[in-house]
């Protein structure tokens, strides 16, 4: 049962994931009076909703997790290199009982709609359980939680199950000798597929685009491996602050380029070996010089020629219409070589589009039928601006966030929006949220949040972003894309291509974690030049 919350708390924080979490220890700490509301049964987000076959971390156990507490830090013992769902789900009901947040929190609560009351100064939080009434309201709702499931004609008719793999069921789903379809070749699919088809009878991969992957090479963590890291955190935590994407690797300066063909064969062979994101640290300027990217892309194809016996498969899991990493680049275990097993087969539905779903299975534009007992959608999100629409957000003079990003999300440094007083978005648009290790983007961001809201304390003030400069941030976070490679993924969730309607607009921040980082401290020494500040009072009576 949800906790009794208090009447009109400080702060209402949605979410209870990584970032609803830290956001109400640290504002707890601080003194403030917060509470968290959060629509699952417990805590995890993310984690607590993707438990799909085969869901793991992409980024490394002893960096994926919180760097605020020291004891926390040597007290919890991950097992293998990459955090499993299960065990990441565990750590965090391990932080919320450590830390006592449960109380603080009511589950099973989903919020409505927010409303600004202008009169109060205060924001009017409506939930399936009741009305809050709050000074601050923090979301944590995370960037990848709202599921993407396409629109396909006839889904309601079709006489199995299926499941999007962000809603999988608690109880797991059995496969076992069934005909199973998975649509959907991101970072969860890649995840799915060989775990779905060591089980299933048949495994049909529809694939709109082909994708790199790089070998996770996940292993136990053996102990001294597990102590090494736990005795150097100082040092690992002070690479990922200074790094581009808060991942504790130093990205090499050798310039494959200036390499013989036969040298940079062996570095690419080396940096594969090594797997995971590590690969990519190997290789400066991939997404930025085309010709260096070209060389990274060429390699990760030849493996997958190098490792799918059928050539004509090969070719089709080939991609070739994106630049390496310009979009998110999964990891896998075993995917490449799954299309080597008899009971799989791989469905090109960008030649031959899903047309409709029967009750039978999937059937393709050409007529082709692909009969299933299972489908599985692991296509995706409504990603970063897609979990605050649907809060149904309204700011001053009741504008709904939906008509403010109509042409796009926008925000001032990720964190807040103009015409939105006294809201703040952990990890939110035009943060690098998505384009980094979340954990600690997430920490930072709660951070300079509980640091502006003891100045709003303080000085009894509101604040929100200024047009201008919340003007000046959409250009800024335009010009960071545009000096990448990564707007050249026509079809990518960072552009919100994957979401029929949605406008094109570059949403996660990719100037790098350092420099963005850096930008909100000056913000914040600066006595926050951003944001509108002003005081209650006038405020409430204006
Ligand atoms: P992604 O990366 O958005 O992948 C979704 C996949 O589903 C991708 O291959 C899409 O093809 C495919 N898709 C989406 N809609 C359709 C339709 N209508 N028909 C066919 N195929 C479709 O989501 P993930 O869950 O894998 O990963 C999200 C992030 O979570 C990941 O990047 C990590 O950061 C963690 P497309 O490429 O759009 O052609």
């Amino acid at each position: 049962l949800p906790a009794d919350p208090p009447a009109d708390p400080e702060v209402l924080v949605i979410g209870a994931g990584f970032a609803g979490l830290y956001a109400i220890h640290r504002l707890r700490s601080l003194g403030f009076a917060v509470h968290g509301l959060e629509a699952a049964d417990g805590v995890g987000g993310t984690w607590y909703w993707n438990r799909y076959p085969g869901a793991r971390c992409d980024s490394e156990s002893y960096y994926y997790c919180y760097s605020f507490s020291r004891e926390l830090e040597q007290e919890w013992d991950w097992t293998e290199r990459y955090p499993g769902q299960a065990e990441i789900l565990a750590y965090l009901e391990h932080v919320a009982d450590r830390f006592d947040l449960r109380r603080d929190i009511s589950f099973a609560t989903r919020v409505l709609g927010a409303r600004r009351d202008e009169a109060a100064g205060r924001w009017v939080v409506e939930t399936d359980r009741g009305t809050w009434t709050c000074r601050w309201l923090v979301t944590a709702v995370g960037c990848l939680s709202s599921a993407n499931v396409p629109d396909i004609p006839g889904l309601d008719s079709f006489a199995g199950e299926w499941h999007h793999t962000g809603q999988w069921p608690h109880e797991g789903v059995d496969v076992t000798g069934r005909r199973v379809g998975v649509v959907g070749t991101g970072s969860t699919g890649i995840q799915a597929i060989p775990v779905l088809a060591a089980a299933a009878g048949h495994l049909t991969v529809f694939q709109r685009t082909a994708n790199y992957s790089i070998p996770a090479r996940n292993a136990p963590l053996s102990a001294a491996e597990a102590a090494g890291y736990k005795d150097d955190y100082a040092a690992i935590r002070a690479i990922q602050q200074a790094s581009t994407n808060g991942h504790p690797f130093v990205v090499s300066d050798v310039d494959v380029l200036a390499l013989p063909d036969d040298e940079r064969r062996a570095l690419f062979e080396r940096a594969w070996e090594r797997g995971g994101l590590r690969f990519r640290a190997a290789v400066r300027d991939v997404l930025t010089d085309p010709a260096v990217n070209e060389t990274a892309s060429e390699f990760i194809r030849s493996k997958i020629r190098e490792t799918v016996d059928d050539a004509a498969t090969a070719e089709a899991l080939s991609p070739r219409d994106h630049p390496f990493a310009t979009k998110r680049p999964p990891i896998d275990t075993d995917y490449f070589a799954t299309y080597n097993q008899e009971n799989v087969s791989l469905v090109d539905v960008r030649a031959d589009p899903i047309a409709a779903i029967t009750p039978d299975g999937v059937r393709l534009a050409s007529g082709a039928e692909h009969p299933l007992d299972v489908l599985v959608f692991a296509t995706g999100f409504d990603a970063l601006s897609g979990p605050l629409l649907r809060l149904g957000i309204r700011g001053t003079g009741g504008v709904a966030l939906a008509d403010a990003w109509a042409e796009g999300a926008a925000t001032y440094l990720g964190l807040g929006v103009a015409g939105f007083p006294d809201l703040f978005t952990i990890t939110g648009p035009g943060s690098p949220s998505v384009l980094t290790n979340m954990p600690t983007s997430i920490e930072q961001h709660v951070d300079w949040i509980a640091d502006l809201l003891v100045h709003l304390r303080a000085h009894d003030l509101t604040a929100e972003p200024t047009p201008e400069a919340q003007a000046r941030w959409a250009e800024h976070v335009r010009e960071a894309a545009d000096a990448t490679l990564l707007p050249q993924a026509a079809s990518s969730w960072y552009l919100g291509a994957n979401v029929p309607g949605k406008p094109r607009v570059f949403l996660p921040y990719a100037g790098g974690f350092a420099r963005y980082r850096a930008m909100c401290d000056a913000e914040a020494q600066a006595g926050y030049p951003g944001l509108a500040l002003r005081a209650r009072q006038e405020r409430a009576s204006a």
